[in-house]
């Protein structure tokens, strides 16, 4: 066989090594050249300017990352055992994210499908896709569902796409931090691949490797406290659900002409929304239509959609979810100024799950041998427990100014207890 080898300049593994001709052909289908019209971090680039990097971007750091644990596996624990299981993991951290849609975590609120189940999705239907993975033998697209699905088949590999210690997260949170700017995300990724241990066929953590896995639980912490649940970001997810939500309505009332017809299929019966449709939309048609309805005749439709695109976001307040006499003087205030309150105002808990997450924690191995988890190795650890916080979004008009209305929104507001 010739040769073959692409390296491609990253930012933060420095370099992508592709040396499997099959993996390339990968990164080339249209499915996977779609993330690079989609946003790693959704809105947030409206707080933070630089957030622009994509899911392309992030997909081929998950493959990098997963190549140099699987190169440090096999030297110490000699796993993967043969060509097929390598494949299967590199291709897993490869498409894990392929499902994502515009505004991803925005997008899954105003049509209720989550992105991994789109995943799948392509895996199986999208024809380049099926065919591609078909290649390698008819169980291979199944068997990377089965990883998504946890089916215990591919133990190692599930724990190193979604788990504690997954490759996953190891890049979102270097590539989050440096593309916003932020400091709170940095960890030390080598130490952290040669702190991981394999026993039984499940993923650990070498006991001596407890402080470089502190470092990176705190990472993850500060990003969601900091960049991920920024109380702007969620405010500007608010807003493009409500645009959504408002079209949706107009369309489905015969009230509205400006559809683009790539998401039609969204608003009408969205249970027949086929794979094809799902991948002709992605946050350049998502923006095209947000530019349409920007001149469209219906007022709440239109103001919204020119808030997003010149940021004129709502304003958050974070305090106490309001009472119903609360929601229904600030409703009240609302309609005073011409806010519709169904779409201006809005209120949302964030959830910072901090460690302990979908049930589990890290597994440590300790130099005897035994077992404990990290938590128990670890006091900073323990000390993080999942929080939560509440959030009113409204126009900025509504609280700003010397008005009488503003005052007595920031009366009701603000007097809390
Ligand atoms: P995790 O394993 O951390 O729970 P996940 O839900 O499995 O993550 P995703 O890729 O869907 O994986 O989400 C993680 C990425 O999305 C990461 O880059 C952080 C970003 N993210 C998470 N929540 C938000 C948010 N509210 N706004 C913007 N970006 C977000």
């Amino acid at each position: 066989m010739s040769f073959f080898q692409k390296v491609l300049k990253d930012p933060v593994h420095d370099e992508i090594v592709v040396d499997d001709p099959w993996i390339w052909r990968i990164i080339n289908t249209s499915a996977m050249q779609r993330l690079r019209r989609i946003r790693q971090l959704g809105t947030s680039y409206l707080t933070f300017h630089g957030a622009e990097h994509s899911r392309f971007t992030h997909s081929l750091g998950v493959y990098e990352t997963m190549r140099r644990v699987l190169s440090y596996l096999e030297k110490e624990f000699g796993w993967p055992r043969d060509d097929r299981e390598r494949k299967l993991a590199l291709a897993a951290a490869l498409l894990h994210d392929v499902g994502h849609g515009p505004f991803s975590h925005t997008f899954e609120t105003v049509y209720p499908v989550h992105h991994e189940e789109w995943t799948k999705r392509i895996m199986l239907e999208d024809d380049e896709m099926a065919t591609l993975l078909a290649e390698i033998d008819d169980e291979f697209g199944p068997d990377l569902v089965g990883i998504l699905n946890k089916n215990g088949k591919h133990r190692t590999i599930e724990q190193l796409i979604t788990s504690q210690l997954d490759v996953d997260r190891m890049d979102y949170l270097l590539r989050d931090a440096m593309n916003t700017g932020v400091n709170y995300g940095r960890f030390e990724l080598g130490r952290l691949i040669r702190s991981l241990a394999l026993a039984d066929g499940s993923i650990m953590l070498k006991a001596s490797g407890v402080h470089t896995a502190e470092q990176y639980i705190l990472a993850r912490y500060f990003m969601y406290t900091q960049v991920y649940l920024h109380p702007v970001t969620i405010g500007s997810d608010v807003l493009v659900g409500n645009i959504l939500r408002r079209a949706g309505e107009l369309w489905s009332a015969g009230k509205l002409q400006d559809m683009p017809h790539f998401l039609k299929a969204f608003f009408v019966e969205q249970s027949t929304v086929s794979v094809k449709d799902y991948l002709a939309i992605d946050e350049s048609t998502l923006l095209y239509a947000f530019r349409m309805w920007a001149s469209t005749d219906d007022v709440v439709l239109s103001d919204l959609a020119e808030r997003f695109l010149n940021r004129r976001l709502l304003a958050p307040i974070v305090r106490a979810e309001p009472t119903s006499e609360e929601w229904a003087a600030l409703r009240t205030s609302a309609r005073a100024m011409g806010f519709h309150p169904e779409y201006y105002i809005s209120g949302r808990t964030s959830e910072i799950s901090a460690y302990v997450y979908r049930g589990s924690g890290i597994p440590v191995l300790r130099q005897d041998g035994s077992k404990s988890e990290l938590s128990m190795e670890s006091r900073i650890v323990r000390s993080l427990i999942p929080d939560t916080e509440y959030r009113l979004f409204l126009p900025k008009e509504m609280v700003e100014g010397d008005h009488a209305v503003a005052e007595r929104v920031r009366s009701i507001i603000y007097q809390e207890g």
